[in-house]
């Protein structure tokens, strides 16, 4: 089975070629040409799996990419994914996220339409949610030109796979987080300040909205989703979620307790990190996964940010930061 990940140096990409190379699966990845090499989560797979540059702005090098490798599955989890920088960058987010797909998806049909084929849609797509939990039949309603962006590229899937029979899958994927995460993204920035705080480094942590509430789960569990959607006999969306909602106060709360402080000492509010437009609460309700796919999240929130600040205390006992 030969597979190919776009997106393999983030943090999604690195766990899921991590489960692919489990199940014996021939894994290559694209990466975008860059000065400097910046493959740190995939670094203890580098001799397992193959990279080829390739850049979703660039339609022939997409094709390319298929002719060599040949795959029978693609999933296509690359895209600019931060959501603040998507006000400061709406069009390049809009190259990336929303036309990159088509022309993934353009070059499938070119190379091979039978390759069968992962979208990585998000909960970003249902924003000011127009009903409680959030299921597959709930209307759109983004907040964010990421969130518009993403809306375009689940409907251009769906689309591909209705007008010419591909075998096109969209998970659309609540919040899920790992110590490999980013370190703009809340969960984080939390657990690195915390590791910070407890070291000594640091005495402050900036935050900006304390009662937005996601439904986090944990990145190791959600990419045997993505897998599972492309072994099914139809291609069929998905949401995929735990059905548990915490608020940011929470999360704060527990990576505190986790190093032993009083996050109210440490922790100060900054109206600058507050978002133009902000998506106050988003419940997945997952049970299509569950009774088609047979999956289910296995890590708790509260688990996850207590692995997430241990690593980073981890991390910067062994001197980074
Ligand atoms: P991530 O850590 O930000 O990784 C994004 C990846 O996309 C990186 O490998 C990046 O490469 C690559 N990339 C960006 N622009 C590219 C381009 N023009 N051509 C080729 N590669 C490009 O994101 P993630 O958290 O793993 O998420 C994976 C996917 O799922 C994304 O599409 C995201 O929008 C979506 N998603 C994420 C979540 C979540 O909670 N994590 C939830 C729902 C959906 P560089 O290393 O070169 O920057
Ligand atoms: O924000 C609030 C912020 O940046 C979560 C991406 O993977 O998941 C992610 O998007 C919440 C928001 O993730 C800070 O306002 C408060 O309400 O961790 P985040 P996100 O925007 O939900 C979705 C599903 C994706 O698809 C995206 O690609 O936390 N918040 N204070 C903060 N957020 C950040 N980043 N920094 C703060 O200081």
């Amino acid at each position: 089975m030969i597979a190919l990940i776009t997106g393999i140096t983030g943090q999604d990409g690195s766990y899921l070629a991590e489960f692919l190379l489990d199940r014996g699966y021939e894994v290559h990845g694209v990466v975008r040409r860059s000065s400097v090499e910046k493959y740190d989560r995939i670094s203890h797979l580098r001799d397992r799996v193959t990279l080829h540059q390739a850049d979703l702005l660039d339609q022939l090098s997409l094709i390319r990419v298929l002719e060599r490798v040949e795959p029978r599955e693609v999933y296509n989890l690359a895209a600019q994914s931060f959501v603040p920088t998507s006000w400061d960058q709406p069009l390049l987010t809009g190259e990336f996220t929303a036309l990159g797909v088509t022309r993934m998806l353009e070059a499938i049909r070119a190379v091979d339409p039978a390759i069968r084929f992962y979208q990585a849609s998000s909960s970003e797509m249902f924003g000011k949610v127009r009903e409680t939990p959030q299921n597959e039949d709930t209307p759109f309603y983004p907040r964010s030109p990421y969130g518009v962006a993403k809306v375009y590229g689940h409907f251009i899937t769906v689309n591909y796979r209705e007008s010419y029979d591909l075998f096109a899958t969209s998970g659309i994927l609540f919040n899920h987080e790992s110590p490999r995460r980013g370190r703009e993204f809340v969960t984080r920035k939390v657990s690195w300040e915390a590791a910070r705080i407890h070291g000594g480094l640091v005495d402050r942590l900036s935050i900006g909205n304390l009662r937005a509430e996601r439904d986090w789960g944990f990145a190791g569990d959600y990419v045997e989703a993505m897998w599972l959607m492309l072994q099914a006999e139809t291609p069929e969306d998905y949401v995929i979620g735990t059905g548990v909602t915490n608020s940011v106060q929470r999360l704060i709360e527990i990576a505190f307790d986790e190093i032993g402080r009083d996050w109210r000492e440490h922790v100060e509010q900054d109206p600058a990190l507050l978002r133009p437009a902000e998506v106050e609460r988003l419940c997945a309700d997952p049970s299509k996964a569950k009774r088609q796919l047979g999956w289910e999240p296995r890590m708790s929130f509260e688990e996850m940010i207590r692995l997430m600040v241990r690593t980073d205390i981890e991390r910067i006992d062994a001197g980074a930061g």
